[in-house]
């Protein structure tokens, strides 16, 4: 008898666990109270919105909630009402996105009072790097949930079940476009049995008003259609691409449009054959127009003999503003350079007038600790979007001169390169499901603040996982979960600036794959541009990349007043300091201490920080499931040890130029540069104890 009590207790822990294995995301289930909920007509969409609805209704129990779809001047695309009676919106989309916004609501204690919520971009995307032997690139969560293999492309009911479960999440929080392949393109994607695949996908996500995406190869009419040549101005050519999409669109009436990644890190491009960037994307943007669909032209190019990659994009696009079509967009990284911890905004933003540009930022943390840091990225995004260009006078931020509020823009587009998976978390790590959820929030809103979504997530991801009731949801772990687990996101990307490049300093990678420090980085045989050395320029009189006027001129690339605010140092920003200067160890900084020193104290603080994200976290135990809390746990206890790695090599490596010492006050390294220089920190680290594993699906 005891035994069976037993085993049906552990088994309940079990159960209990296993829902909190973090694969329900933000969404996990609510106990919901019933609703009437009167929808204007049955539809794949509408029906997802009833569900939503009746699944998770946690307002007066038997309300009447009245779903209107009716043309309404205030309500734009993909926009809603919601009031007393219901949502109204123009679109069925709306309709969902309104219902979700009134359940998040509900969920987390916000007031539901009438409001308008139109999306500030019109296309959110979510781009999958994802190949289609199923691997991910820049991937740290498992595999792809998209693809297997070349040769395994036959859709089941597992896929169905699991894109599904993606496409309500990337519903829930506002999205409504996905790439889902790589864009490092194989011309493979647009073979029929792929297309089949594609057209699979596509019928899952749209029910959640997703639509579904490509990216292409430059060169397949040569590779996959045997043609001569890839000539974007050549007929056959043009014939072979117009064919293709003819054939995707019988597959995909609603296919969204074309991603290309072209002359850029090896991928073919219009440059191969003496054409231009507009010429390749305008031969693509006409053939898909018929059929409402966009070309995102990529504006990640840099070759090696240009003397700053950070100036590349912005030579190379900015001659041809104005000859886009108006389907064309160019997606354009955030920062000039790749994905930095920090970067300054791209200086295309705001300058190219006459053409649509869209901000691409990554989820995925290629250069934030992989899965293994707690980095909640939605602070980076804030400063980017609020970043002014001062291109139409003060206040033309990167925000309003991307969604429309400035430039007339035939489409208004974001994408956010995504963080997905097989790993049961989706993301590798709880708190980078965050990034995820963040990512959706600003791109349907780019004025809201980090705090409120990690407000939001927190409540929505973990409130009520305790098992024990008395530490449920409440005042009480509001105080002690709520409030520290926010402070902790909020100052987390900070943080892995502070031990990784702080002052500016960017891309002093290791080689092994962006994840650890190798400023030493710089074989005589390697790309000047791929090394670290290229980045940090530290030798005994300074340290820095110079993008002054005398130097590379970088700073003149933006609008003023900030190109002479960062040509400078007395009124550059102390954040970018040391991406536009080179400055000697004992220039002074505002603080009053050497550069060296606050260089130091940088360093120091970032593991500091680090140390007391891990205390604070341990006194949050028992206010959520024991499951997530000591993987977080782990992770963080990984975190620490990486962000030890990064100031110990950072610190000792400059040393040798700056021949200063660490400041008394500070801790001391605790490894030697030797040891560090030998090691792959990825794997050295990578104990089995660290690793945290969660189950892949
Ligand atoms: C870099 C990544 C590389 C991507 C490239 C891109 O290292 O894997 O293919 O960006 O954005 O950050 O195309």
């Amino acid at each position: 008898m005891k035994m069976i009590f037993f085993s049906i207790f552990f088994l309940f822990i079990i159960l209990d666990l296993k829902a909190e294995d973090g694969h329900e995301l933000w969404l996990r289930k609510k106990s919901a109270v019933p609703v009437k909920v009167v929808s204007p007509k049955k539809s794949a969409i509408l029906n997802n919105a009833v569900k939503e609805l009746q699944q998770g209704w946690s307002g007066k129990a038997n309300s009447t909630v009245k779903l209107t779809i009716k043309k309404d001047k205030s309500i734009k695309d993909d926009g809603f009402r919601i009031d007393g009676s219901g949502v109204t919106a123009s679109t069925e989309r709306g309709i969902l996105y309104g219902v979700f916004e009134l359940l998040r609501r509900q969920q987390t204690n916000q007031p539901v009072t009438s409001v308008v919520s139109n999306p500030s971009y019109q296309h959110r995307l979510l781009n999958h790097w994802d190949n289609l032997n199923g691997s991910v690139e820049q991937g740290f969560a498992g595999r792809s949930i998209f693809w297997r293999g070349e040769n395994d492309l036959a859709v089941t009911e597992n896929d169905r079940k699991l894109w599904q479960e993606y496409a309500r999440a990337s519903a829930s929080v506002g999205l409504n476009g996905s790439s889902v392949n790589n864009v490092n393109a194989s011309p493979l994607v647009l073979k029929e049995d792929a297309l089949a695949r594609v057209k699979g996908i596509a019928d899952v996500l749209r029910p959640y008003g997703i639509t579904t995406y490509l990216s292409v190869n430059f060169s397949s009419p040569v590779r996959l259609g045997g043609l001569k040549t890839s000539d974007p101005l050549d007929p056959e050519v043009i014939k072979w691409w117009q064919a293709k999409t003819k054939e995707i669109y019988a597959l995909i009436p609603d296919f969204g449009g074309f991603l290309v990644k072209a002359n850029s890190e090896g991928q073919p491009g219009p440059q191969d054959f003496g054409r231009t960037h507009a010429d390749g994307a305008n031969m693509l943007a006409d053939l898909v127009k018929p059929y409402g669909g966009i070309v995102m032209w990529r504006a990640f190019v840099y070759s090696p003999t240009e003397k700053d990659r950070a100036r590349q994009a912005y030579l190379e696009f900015m001659p041809f503003d104005g000859k886009f079509r108006d389907n064309v967009i160019i997606q354009v990284k955030n920062g000039p350079v790749d994905f930095q911890p920090r970067e300054p905004f791209s200086p295309l933003f705001g300058a190219m007038k006459k053409t649509s540009v869209m901000p691409e930022v990554q989820i995925t943390q290629e250069y934030l600790g992989r899965s293994n840091h707690l980095v909640f990225l939605s602070t980076m995004w804030e400063e980017l979007l609020k970043s002014d260009t001062y291109q139409e006078g003060p206040g033309s931020t990167v925000a309003r001169s991307t969604d429309g509020s400035i430039y007339n823009q035939k489409h208004t587009a974001i994408a956010g390169v995504a963080n997905t998976g097989l790993d049961s978390t989706w993301s590798g790590h709880h708190f980078a499901q965050a990034n995820w959820y963040a990512f959706g929030r600003l791109a349907w809103n780019n004025k809201l603040t980090s705090e409120q979504i990690a407000d939001e997530w927190l409540r929505l991801t973990f409130a009520n996982s305790a098992e024990g009731k008395t530490k449920a949801v409440g005042e009480e772990w509001e105080r002690n979960f709520l409030v520290p687990a926010k402070q902790m996101m909020l100052e987390s990307r900070e943080a892995a600036v502070n031990y990784m490049m702080p002052l500016g300093l960017h891309h002093i990678f290791s080689p092994f794959g962006h994840y650890g420090p190798g400023p030493w980085y710089g074989p005589k045989s390697a790309r000047p541009d791929w090394t670290s050395l290229y980045y940090h320029q530290a030798d005994t009189a300074g340290i820095g990349f110079d993008r002054t006027k005398s130097g590379t001129n970088a700073v003149s690339q933006y609008h003023e007043p900030l190109a002479s605010q960062f040509n400078d140092p007395a009124t550059c920003p102390e954040n970018y300091l040391l991406w536009f200067h080179h400055l000697p160890w004992d220039y002074k900084m505002k603080s009053g201490h050497t550069l060296w020193d606050e260089l130091c104290l940088h360093y120091d603080k970032g593991v500091q920080q680090v140390r007391q994200f891990q205390k604070n976290w341990d006194q949050m135990q028992g206010y959520i499931d024991e499951e997530r809390f000591s993987h977080v746990q782990s992770k963080l206890r990984r975190q620490a040890k990486d962000a030890q790695v990064w100031k110990d090599a950072c610190l000792l490596y400059f040393q040798q130029f700056s021949r200063r010492p660490i400041p008394a006050e500070l801790e001391r390294p605790v490894y030697d540069l030797d040891f560090l220089q030998a090691i792959r920190p990825l794997t050295f680290f990578d104990q089995p104890q660290d690793r945290a594993a969660t189950p892949q699906r």
